[in-house]
């Protein structure tokens, strides 16, 4: 076990929101001692229900639980349990983890909450920490995921698993909690098929976080963090557009994480009414090539030049090259060759990135081989980097923004040339990612998340596995949400990974028939030549409930 330090040194605005208590569902409000929990409907999968049955054979069908005020009996014995945080950091971690720890030590004062470190692989390299009080107070309400750390190992193999049963054996560890996303509670559906198969007496809870925000459906109304880390990215949208419509001499290309859905993008357009913003979702439904976007684009810019604008302000969504749909072939089949690469480290080290980008271009057929050609050197390479542990493109290292820019350029040039463009177009790229993942919770995620985390530990006294901690009804106030647990199985489907076909949880992606996309959709021609700006400022802690306590638009019009 490792020693933990308690830091001396934090801000003033730091120690005023250490004393925020935050607000829990009224179920869960008279304490852990006093609920009962409620059966709700039998469960299937996302989509191929006969495949995921096969796989998890002792997970799959549980039924939906909810939990209400009351007396049921739950289990008296002292429990260990084992916390993990995985994935991209999302602001609430902590709160998530705070929640755990004290329905854990209001249950039993002797319950232990272990902090594995360094994400899931600090339980298979027994790697952990025991969070005292002292500990836990240092980190309330605060942002990052510092307090044990977090990592993106997949916990997938048969060894795996059994170098984590080992650790959670020595320790006694009744339950193990993974805080993450899509692929780190697909991890927590594995391992908790895992360990009912050993009957090895161990739960696994999941929680469901990510910006990205596209962790969700009907029970999950949003994934933590989706809310603060878009106010971070909205406030300073807000402050280019001021800055833009000042000076009035830049195009900003804005790229937004989130992966593959444009989650994220759609929700800081609503807030702030930028002139351009590209829908991944969109742009392959309509299977619009790079260059019928860059067409758009283009026009946009031309029909503002008119207007004597020469600036403006485009957001992109970070996965956006995954779905253009003859970049999406591309990857796929760029994604095939590289898993032929035997090892990959002594590959890479051999071939510098000119050859690496030769080899692969050789291995593609016609028309992949000149799309790839076509792009710029810098892409082509940023296309060949390691995929993640989960066989994700790393698209937060592909520079699409710069990528666009450079398209856009040579195409208005073009235009000049036949005189249907006659503005200037000078550019500034962004990438927000980084910049909000590990800001203060918001009020709504700092309660969301202490939500989550506690009734994390109410499945747990219920002695259930393989569930997610369900919140919601979240567009109400705190007393009414709703408390429960998802069967995990239930959020499943089959989808090509690494080559091969993996049971993992199904992505939601943006729905552009539900309300938050119809709404940006009505307003956009308007946005793109008019200047509707919106400075939405930075996320307010105290005062008015009115600005503590917005709700993203996204969820607002998701469920009005
Ligand atoms: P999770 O899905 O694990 O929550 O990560 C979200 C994210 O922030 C994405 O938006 C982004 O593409 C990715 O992490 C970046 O990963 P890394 O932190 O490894 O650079």
């Amino acid at each position: 076990m490792k020693t933990i330090q308690i830091s001396e040194q934090i801000s003033p605005l730091q120690k005023a929101r250490s004393a925020y208590q935050p607000k829990l569902p009224t179920a869960l409000k008279n304490g852990i001692k006093s609920l009962k929990i409620v059966e709700g409907a039998k469960t299937t999968a996302a989509d191929n229900a006969d495949e995921i049955k096969e796989m998890f054979s002792n997970l799959y069908g549980l039924n939906i639980v909810t939990f209400e005020q009351g007396n049921h009996a739950v289990q008296q014995k002292t429990l260990n349990v084992g916390v993990i945080l995985s994935g991209g950091q999302a602001p609430g971690g902590h709160n998530a983890i705070a929640g755990i720890f004290d329905a854990l030590k209001e249950a039993n004062p002797e319950n232990k909450l272990i902090g594995f470190l360094g994400g899931p692989s600090g339980i298979i390299e027994g790697e952990y920490i025991e969070i005292s009080d002292n500990y836990m107070d240092e980190f309330r309400n605060t942002g990052g995921f510092d307090i044990i750390g977090s990592g993106r190992t997949k916990l997938e193999s048969e060894e795996h698993f059994e170098k984590a049963l080992k650790v959670c054996q020595k320790l006694d560890l009744s339950a193990i909690i993974i805080i993450g996303g899509d692929d780190s509670n697909t991890n927590a559906a594995m391992l908790a098929e895992y360990l009912k198969q050993k009957d090895a007496g161990i739960q696994v809870i999941g929680v469901p976080k990510t910006i990205d925000g596209d962790l969700k459906n009907e029970h999950i109304e949003t994934s933590f963090g989706f809310d603060t880390a878009t106010k971070v990215y909205s406030e300073l949208i807000g402050n280019i557009q001021k800055d833009a419509n000042s000076a009035k001499k830049y195009w900003h290309f804005i790229k937004l994480m989130g992966r593959s859905a444009s989650h994220i993008a759609l929700e800081c357009a609503l807030k702030t009414h930028p002139n351009i913003t590209l829908i991944s979702e969109e742009i392959a439904k309509k299977n619009m090539s790079l260059s019928e976007i860059i067409d758009y684009m283009a026009d946009i810019i031309a029909k503002r030049a008119e207007k004597g604008k020469n600036f403006g302000i485009a957001l992109v969504p970070e996965g956006l090259i995954e779905f253009i749909p003859e970049m999406k072939t591309l990857i796929a089949n760029l994604n095939d060759q590289l898993a032929k690469i035997g090892d990959k480290e002594e590959y890479n080290s051999a071939c510098g990135c000119d050859q690496r980008v030769e080899d692969i271009k050789n291995a593609l057929q016609a028309e992949d081989y000149k799309l790839f050609d076509s792009l710029p050197n810098s892409i082509q390479i940023q296309l060949l980097l390691d995929r993640d542990p989960h066989g994700n493109v790393q698209v937060s290292r592909i520079e699409t923004e710069k990528l666009l820019t450079e398209m856009i350029e040579e195409k208005l040039a073009e235009m000049k040339k036949n005189g249907s463009y006659k503005g200037k177009f000078s550019t500034m790229t962004h990438f927000f990612g980084y910049e909000g993942r590990c800001a203060a919770p918001s009020n709504f995620d700092a309660d969301y998340c202490y939500s989550l985390g506690y009734n994390a530990f109410a499945l747990i006294q219920f002695g259930l596995s393989g569930y997610i901690s369900s919140v919601k009804n979240l567009t109400k106030p705190t007393e009414k949400w709703v408390a429960g647990g998802i069967p995990l199985t239930s959020m499943m489907n089959m989808e090509r990974r690494h080559g091969k076909m993996k049971p993992v949880i199904k992505k939601a992606l943006v729905e552009l028939e539900h309300a938050p996309f119809m709404e940006f959709s009505k307003n956009r021609e308007k946005w793109a030549l008019e200047d509707c700006y919106i400075y939405p400022g930075p996320i307010q802690y105290f005062g008015p409930s009115e600005v503590t306590d917005l709700a993203t638009e996204t969820i607002q019009l998701e469920q009005n």
